[in-house]
């Protein structure tokens, strides 16, 4: 039984904020509740950026029971005017009389002054509660408010071997259903989809969400140097819009078809192969927060070599297909075993009969 205390509501506030996990974009998951005599009068989650923030959803719903009472936040109160006016003045203007954060905020336009603003009008804070869970809850939004870059995940499935497909490049199924519908709610989760043109060419994706419940369509991009994506690719039908990188040697004629069709072209860089520290900075600046990238082997590689890849998701199948078939990570590898590419390990989970390992690179 869970003892009634401020964890208690911390966490009814963590939980309404996780429940948006897809839908804030940019901006972070915040959940809200507020608390007076012992009694919840408002509670309320941030669903989409552009819209009231957690806080504003749960003092409209509390009223004139606002005054006195405890907010439950699960992130520091805004301080500035961003697409919605500041939190802070709401929660002081409705005399709210103690306000309990889990953590701050690491928008540099916030970063503590919410807190400070809320102290000096005599209100009684307290940072830190359940703060960690609030951080690994907005790890994306954490990493891109400072980089401008997408949040960006290495999703794959894996033999026990390490290999993402046979040695003819078959790959339909390698890990079962379970596994699989897990991937369907981690694109519902991400602004973004991205995979390599072999990718594309191999098994001509859709690239959507597909769940037993309506979900949410990530965007589709297609990291394609030379514009191989032939025109009747299934990522070019519209159910999603598709975003194509590629470089600024690419044929323009290739590009002026893409766009045709509907796609967004961009060129990063003038390489032979796309610069991917610039491409995904260009997705941050689409508002694309968060990317989950699904293949292959290359463009995992090259993501993880340029210290570009925030997170590993890797779904092991109980499987041996050899050493012709192509691996998960295509890179050069070090001499020595010492100079690998270490990871962190967070969390392994049992799915059917796969087991995913979610790991974390050193920060690039
Ligand atoms: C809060 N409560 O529920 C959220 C906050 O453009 P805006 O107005 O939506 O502001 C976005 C910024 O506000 C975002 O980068 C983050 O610093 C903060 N988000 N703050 O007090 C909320 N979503
Ligand atoms: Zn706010």
């Amino acid at each position: 039984m869970e003892v009634l205390n401020d964890e208690f509501y911390m966490r009814l506030a963590l939980n309404a904020a996780a429940g948006a996990a897809g839908q804030t974009g940019v901006n972070p998951m915040v959940g809200c509740v507020v608390v007076r005599d012992g009694r919840i009068v408002g509670i309320g989650a941030h669903l989409r950026r552009g819209e009231a923030h957690a806080e504003v959803h749960a003092i409209r719903m509390a009223g004139a029971e606002a005054r006195g009472a405890t907010a439950y936040v699960t992130l520091e109160p805004c301080s500035h005017h961003g697409r919605t006016p500041p939190c802070c003045d709401l929660l002081i203007a409705e005399g709210v009389a103690r306000v309990v954060v889990a953590t701050t905020d690491p928008n540099p336009l916030v970063a503590g002054s919410g807190v400070e603003r809320l102290r000096a009008q005599g209100i009684e804070v307290e940072v830190g509660l359940l703060g960690q869970e609030s951080r690994a809850l907005n790890e994306a939004f954490n990493r891109f408010i400072v980089t401008g870059r997408p949040f960006v995940t290495i999703k794959t499935a894996v033999t026990l071997d390490g290999r993402i497909a046979t040695r003819t490049g078959h790959s339909k199924w390698i890990t079962g259903p379970e596994a699989r519908e897990a991937v369907h709610t981690l694109r519902h989760r991400h602004d973004a989809i991205m995979v390599g043109i072999g990718t594309v060419l191999a098994d001509d994706p859709e690239l959507t969400t597909r769940l037993s419940v309506p979900g949410l369509h990530p965007v589709r991009v297609i990291v394609d140097s030379a514009l191989r994506l032939p025109p009747d690719a299934r990522v070019l039908n519209g159910a999603a819009p598709t975003i194509v990188l590629a470089t600024r040697r690419a044929d323009p004629a290739k590009a002026a078809a893409l766009r045709a069709l509907g796609a967004e072209v961009i060129p990063c860089g003038d390489g032979a192969r796309v610069d991917l520290r610039a491409g995904l900075a260009a997705l941050g600046d689409r508002g694309i927060g968060s990317a989950l990238v699904e293949g292959g082997g290359v463009l995992n590689g090259a993501l993880l070599e340029a210290g570009l890849a925030d997170k590993i998701m890797l779904f092991y199948a109980a499987k041996i297909a050899g050493d012709e078939a192509p691996s998960a990570f295509s890179l050069r590898g070090p001499e020595a075993m010492g100079d690998a590419i270490g990871l962190r390990i967070a969390g392994i989970e049992r799915y059917g009969d796969d087991w995913c390992v979610t790991a974390y690179p050193p920060e690039g």
